[in-house]
């Protein structure tokens, strides 16, 4: 099996200690950090925003994983490149943008990785276009704006199809939303590349970020609560 990619959802991190949380996580062996951008409108909540992003680029050298859910992301996407570099990732909501191949050429023209976000809802067929634009599909198995929701079985589909096509069109699937044990168990070995870790498996769990991290990469889990 391809080693497969573990991200930190920092939307569930402790914001009273977040240079603690990104020292522990980087000493635990996280692969990158997943950022959750929310405008309050495209997704009725505010979760992470620039200054966030910004005080984790500083901290840490590990890759930034950055999850547009704006509206009409064209319009400050410069602000988000601005302050990325190389090896980071955009994911914009192709349905918040009218031009959405317009603003994934602008991530690319600008050294960043580009990457579409698939809403539960939103068929493969929809953004059939863009897969061979971006080098990674985030497919979210909850509807944006939250963590800790209950997994949608439906969009499992979904993996499915996209697994058959991402040699071929060149680009990575990525988990987002309630991430389990038992996902990760089943889809790494069919070639899901990474898994965004929020509050089902790593955050909240009272236990070191070392410990969980360690056991999910030797598929060793315990019973969640
Ligand atoms: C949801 C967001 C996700 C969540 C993640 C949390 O809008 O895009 O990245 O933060 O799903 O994980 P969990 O395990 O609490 O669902
Ligand atoms: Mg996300």
């Amino acid at each position: 099996m391809e080693r497969f990619e573990l991200l930190a959802s920092m939307m569930c991190a402790d914001y009273g200690n977040l240079e603690k949380e990104v020292r522990e996580l980087d000493e635990a062996g996280i692969d990158s950090y997943h950022i959750d951008i929310m405008d309050g409108r495209y997704v009725s909540n505010f979760a992470m925003s620039l200054n966030d992003l910004k005080y984790i680029r500083s901290a840490t050298d590990k890759p930034l994983d950055v999850h547009l859910m704006i509206e009409h992301p064209i319009n400050t996407i410069d602000l988000f490149i601005s302050n990325l570099k190389k090896g980071d990732t955009i994911y914009i909501h192709p349905e918040a943008e009218y031009h959405p191949s317009t603003t994934l050429q602008k991530i690319i023209n600008a050294g960043i990785t580009p990457g579409i976000a698939i809403n539960p809802g939103t068929s493969v067929d929809n953004v059939r276009m863009m897969l061979r634009i971006v080098k990674k599909v985030l497919v979210m198995s909850v509807n944006p704006g939250n963590a800790g929701q209950m997994f949608l079985p439906y969009i499992r589909e979904k993996y499915t199809e996209l697994l058959k096509l991402k040699d071929e069109m060149e680009f990575d699937i990525y988990w987002d939303g309630a991430c389990g044990s038992d996902k990760i168990i089943e889809y790494a070995p069919l070639g899901v590349k990474g898994f965004v870790l929020g509050t089902t498996l790593l955050f909240g769990k009272n236990r070191p970020y070392k410990e969980t991290i360690a056991d999910i990469r030797e598929m060793k889990f315990r019973e969640e609560e």
